[in-house]
């Protein structure tokens, strides 16, 4: 049996493609345009399985579009700043970038082999002066708007990495990188004032839910966290400011029997009596020590201090306690708290931990055992002389509070979001340098537009150690400068930027990679975006995916782009394991992608991961059988060298039975392509492969033109999945290259119809006759044919027809 070598096959197509660059996206061009965008790799060392599967699957999308008629951009490349390289450096006494550019290197020729349809003549990377410059620039943009800005707060620190992390990057109380305990520090770092967008970004979720994946949706929802409540303004005694607190149980407040402010807010200090200022300061040192995951789970044993402070219960008109504890957190909020025990689980572990009076203000049910009773029913010990609860439900109760408050200038309503402004300075080399310098006499100022970028000084190994403040400071050369200002002796900021800034806006640069005097071209941007469809991990859910969301909005208020949204639909791919793990060094069980390259093919490998489950799924490659795929890809092939006819002979007249089964093949892929369901895509294709070869062998005969016509549908459908396949079958089937933008075969729609089906008659429910009718018969036809029906005149016999019942194309009931 004839085979074909798969290495030699790739080699040469390879070599084919280069020389006509079938998948180079033009500006210029007049077809639709689509774009097709996939996470760009961080290079660290080769690809891997899950580089493969997601290509893979991304890429039948693209090489459809392309077949389907559209101008495609389908763009890659690195995601080249950060730690994994910083960290390689420091242990081989080298620089980033040795590391860097030699993984780029490495991952751009098995990206070449693996044959992905990306447009090479696009690539960058984000650690290239000549794209961070933009970032730079960016950055700039932003700060002058005011949505870039630095302030002093406790801060999330990886004792490991040596650097602040962004709320983002912290993952139940650890570093989403290294995975080291998170711990706080009070520090000076920059911002991105994320929360100007919190609505627009919430808002806009309703209109992505449909093609976005519910996980992704919903996980962003609860990270910006709206919620409505009040901001409740309590008389402290001794205070001429009164002391805020939200609460979205404004409800409760006839129940609020003492107050909690955050230990480690500025609030605390300034709150504190003199003779508990000591109390305060030996809590502190308790409290950073903790995390917030610890902080803030409601089994932990409560601890506070009095700060020797009262204040009054703005509806009872009670002296009620201020305490200090670390279950309020200092950045959400007001970083104060009314404490409701009776309806709040954990004022109510405080107020038995300090023995504080509970007063319930919502009548738990009957029988009611436990201790806060957190939902609703009617209000009770709720009424003085202005206001009267008694007996509302919860909602109702919210709303009078907030109007009496309002009314009587106590407090307002108010919406709070969980979301944090982006804390996106860090203290490591790698990165973007932050285009700012600081003055003594003018404070910030920005470098010059025409200074950009600001390139990042040599430093190597030791150097770049991290000691908790930017390596850069060693710079003192690069560091030292005088200001754009005043001329007089400055300093260059020393921080970098987070990577998720370089990430946050590397789709725009595709449109316009070799620009160097703009960051991207609007005009350009408009033509190709929004991304078309993005596919990537959930790992990015509310990381990556929302960074990209905000900077979009932030750059179309800037006037720099159109786009509402960066990504029109996302499709997050599952994970490759293996024996139902995680693929892992310590577990062993990690599969090579090398390896199986090598041993199956890339088509073969390619194939495995697209027909292995629905893309959303993970694929167990314990389950899966490349071996199979690469014996069903040589099934396919042998139909290319069996076809006798010749190309471009006319279908016609062939074999009725196969052409129906080709062009019903090719509409259902349509439908699937379209819905992403590849998979499937896959089995109908192979469906039509044993369809042929069984026309072949024993039915119409190889030299009959639906044979050709059905080996050719198979090599298009091929060319999603399996390129070198593909094309090898196209070349055999007669035609030039590149089968890839052979284009989409026109489906007859006449040959979609199904023959006929049968319907039914009845007269008074019984059974009269029985109609062999096209499946697409409409109703009116049905009931004129069905009543012209010899048998149902008969039937009928004269008598007036009251009624018919048409249910096309099944059945007729005629009431007479
Ligand atoms: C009184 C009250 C009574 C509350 C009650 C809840 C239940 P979300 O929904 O997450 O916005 N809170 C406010 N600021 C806080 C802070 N800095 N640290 C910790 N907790 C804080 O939560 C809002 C509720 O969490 C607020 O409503 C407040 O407690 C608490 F029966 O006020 B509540």
């Amino acid at each position: 049996r004839a085979t074909y070598d798969t290495e030699a096959v790739e080699t040469k197509w390879r070599a084919v493609w280069d020389e006509l660059e079938p998948f180079r996206a033009h500006d210029d061009s007049p077809r639709e345009k689509k774009y097709a965008l996939t996470m760009f790799p961080y290079p660290s060392g080769d690809l891997h399985m899950g580089h493969a599967e997601v290509t893979a699957l991304h890429d039948v999308i693209a090489r459809y579009w392309w077949q389907r008629g559209y101008e495609v951009l389908n763009p890659m490349g690195w995601d080249s700043f950060g730690l994994p390289a910083e960290n390689a450096a420091i242990r081989n006494d080298a620089h980033p970038a040795d590391y860097t550019y030699g993984n780029i290197a490495t991952q751009l020729e098995s990206f070449r082999r693996y044959a992905v349809s990306f447009d090479w003549s696009r690539r960058f990377n984000t650690s290239d002066p000549s794209y961070y410059r933009w970032t730079q620039w960016l950055f700039l943009k932003f700060h002058e708007r005011g949505l870039a800005y630095r302030k002093n707060s406790p801060v999330n620190w990886c004792p490991n990495d040596q650097t602040v992390l962004a709320n983002e990057q912290v993952v139940d109380g650890a570093c989403e990188r290294c995975g080291a305990e998170v711990t706080k520090r009070e520090l000076t770092q920059w911002y991105f004032r994320t929360t100007a967008y919190a609505q627009e970004l919430l808002d806009c979720l309703d209109d992505l839910q449909p093609t976005w994946s519910d996980k992704v949706v919903n996980a962003q929802r609860n990270w910006i966290g709206r919620s409505e409540g009040a901001h409740v303004d309590f008389v402290v005694e001794g205070r001429e400011e009164p002391l805020t607190v939200y609460t979205t149980r404004p409800d409760t407040l006839f129940g609020a029997t003492f107050m909690v402010v955050a230990a480690d807010a500025a609030l605390a200090s300034e709150l504190v009596a003199d003779e508990q200022r000591q109390a305060l300061e030996d809590y502190l040192v308790e409290v950073r020590k903790e995390t917030e995951i610890n902080r803030l789970a409601t089994d932990r044993p409560k601890t506070g201090v009095f700060l020797g402070v009262h204040a009054t219960n703005p509806l009872t008109g009670t002296r009620i306690p201020v305490y200090a504890a670390d279950y309020v957190l200092a950045d959400y909020g007001t970083g104060a708290i009314m404490a409701v025990p009776g309806q709040d689980q954990r004022d109510w572990d405080f107020a038995k931990a300090f023995d504080l009076p509970v007063v319930r203000t919502v009548q738990p049910p009957e029988g009611w055992e436990g201790d806060a009773f957190t939902g609703d029913g009617p209000a009770i010990n709720s009424a003085n002389d202005e206001i009267d609860l008694s007996g509302m439900g919860v909602a109702e109760a919210k709303s009078t509070t907030i109007a009496f408050l309002e009314r009587r200038g106590l407090g307002r309503g108010t919406v709070n979001f969980r979301l944090r402004d982006w804390l996106l300075s860090r203290q490591r080399y790698w990165g973007a340098p932050i285009p700012i310098i600081h003055c003594p006499v003018d404070g910030e100022v920005p470098v010059p537009e025409d200074q950009l970028p600001v390139e990042l000084p040599e430093l190597r190994g030791a150097d770049l150690k991290p000691k908790g403040t930017s390596p850069l400071g060693a710079a003192t050369d690069w560091v030292n400068v005088s200001c754009p200002r005043c001329g007089g002796p400055a300093t260059r900021d020393t921080d970098t930027m987070d990577t998720f800034v370089d990430s946050s806006w590397y789709f725009f640069r595709y449109v316009s990679p070799h620009d160097d005097t703009q960051a991207f071209d609007r005009a350009l941007a408009d033509e190709w975006g929004p991304v078309d469809l993005y596919v990537g991990g959930d790992e990015h859910a509310v990381l990556h995916l929302l960074y990209a969301r905000f900077f979009t909005k932030a750059l179309r208020d800037m006037g720099l782009v159109s786009w509402d949204e960066p990504f029109s639909a996302y499709l997050s791919q599952g994970k490759v394991i293996n024996n139902g793990r995680k693929m892992s060094k310590s577990l062993g069980n990690g599969v090579n992608l090398g390896d199986q390259l090598a041993e199956f093919g890339v088509d073969a490998v390619r194939l495995t991961l697209v027909f292995a489950s629905p893309p959303e799924d993970n694929i167990d490659w314990a389950d899966v059988s490349p071996g199979g795929s690469a014996r069903f890809l040589q099934r396919a092939w042998r139909l290319s060298g069996d076809v006798t006819s010749e190309p471009g002979t006319d279908p016609a007249g062939g074999d009725l039975a196969l052409r129906k089964v080709t062009h019903k093949t090719l509409r259902e892929a349509e439908v699937l392509v379209e819905s992403h369901r590849f998979n499937v895509m896959v089995a109908r294709t192979m469906e039509l492969v044993n369809a042929t070869r069984k026309a072949i062998d024993a039915g119409c005969g190889p030299a009959d033109p639906a044979v050709r016509e059905a080996a050719e549908a198979v090599a298009v459908l091929l060319s999603l999945v399996a390129p070198y396949t593909a094309e090898e079958m196209w070349e055999r089937l007669g035609h030039e290259p590149t089968v890839a933008r052979a284009g989409w075969p026109t489906v007859d729609p006449a040959l979609l119809v199904e023959d006929s089906v049968t319907a039914v008659v009845q007269i008074q429910g019984k059974v009269k006759a029985r109609l062999e009718v096209s499946p697409d018969i409409g109703e009116a036809d049905l009931e004129a044919l069905a009543m012209a029906d010899p048998a149902v005149v008969k039937a009928v016999d004269g008598r007036p027809v009251r009624k018919v019942i048409v249910r096309a194309p099944k059945l007729v009931n005629v009431v007479v």
